[in-house]
């Protein structure tokens, strides 16, 4: 015999549990893109208590429709080992150039990271921080669809230690800390510095260079690092989000 009334109670309580076990944490990461899925799966691994806010249904951002919808990905030397920790086959297509399936690429990442202990919670948006002083110190949560239906929900806060902004192309967290600090980044001129056309090369490189601190406890990286920081784009490579990633989880490991 199968109740309903017990499928709604697992459901629930399974659920709530995660939730009020997440309301303090070491590292708060918003986007389940590929570079915060790798930061994520780092953390976990060795114990940081780690949470992700995704926005939208599904884990993956930009990296699940490949380039301009052919679901491929490329990926370079530098991150091939990469593919391998996380069981994502590849072949190489030119020296140095690899190509995976980015559904592939984008279970994988998920299985890992959620297996490492990262918990996703996905349909939930980032849409303000907790700050003291002048460090930030958590994130301010509310359902995705309170936005999308206009409608006047007061969010919850959630403690962490760290934040990282791992929203992608708008870098949508580090905005809001822009706006509200007036303009007090640890950038050139203290504001967003804006994504630049793409140089692939380039932007890989520096893609790197800008995963770090932005504001006092707030961290960026993947796209949202060439984006504040003012570096170019790169088109459907997506080696540098990985190793940002990954690169990101190991600063903040130092840091906390
Ligand atoms: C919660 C949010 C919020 C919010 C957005 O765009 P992403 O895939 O991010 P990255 O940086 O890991 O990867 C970038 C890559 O996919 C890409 O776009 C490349 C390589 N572009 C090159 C080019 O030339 O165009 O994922 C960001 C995720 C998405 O899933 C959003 O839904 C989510 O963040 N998100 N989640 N709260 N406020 N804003």
């Amino acid at each position: 015999m199968i109740e309903e009334t017990i499928i709604s109670k697992a459901i629930i309580e399974s659920y709530l549990k995660d939730l009020l076990n997440s309301v303090e944490s070491d590292v708060i990461i918003g986007g389940a893109g590929p570079s915060g899925l790798c930061a994520g799966y780092y953390l976990a691994k060795k114990g940081y208590k780690t949470l992700l806010f995704e926005r939208g249904l599904k884990p993956g951002g930009g990296m699940s429709g490949g380039g301009m919808m052919f679901n491929r990905i490329v990926v370079q030397d530098e991150a091939r080992s990469m593919l391998d920790e996380f069981d994502i086959r590849c072949h190489e297509y030119k020296p140095g150039y690899y190509i995976a399936n980015s559904l592939e690429a984008t279970a994988c990442l998920t299985d890992k990271a959620l297996k490492a202990g990262l918990k996703i919670f996905n349909l939930v948006s980032v849409e303000d921080v907790i700050v003291r002083e002048n460090s930030v110190n958590g994130a301010v949560i509310n359902w995705s669809s309170v936005k999308m239906a206009k409608l006047h929900i007061d969010p919850l806060a959630f403690k962490s230690k760290i934040v990282i902004d791992a929203t992608g192309h708008p870098c949508e967290i580090t905005h809001i800390v822009e706006t509200k600090s007036g303009g007090k980044l640890l950038t050139s001129s203290g504001k967003i510095e804006g994504e630049k056309s793409m140089w692939a090369e380039v932007a890989e490189r520096l893609t790197l260079e800008n995963t770090k601190e932005v504001y006092p406890n707030l961290y960026v990286c993947g796209m949202a690092a060439n984006a504040v920081f003012g570096g170019p784009r790169m088109g459907p490579i997506f080696g540098g989000m990985l190793l940002s990633g990954k690169k990101l989880a190991e600063i903040v490991m130092k840091k906390i």
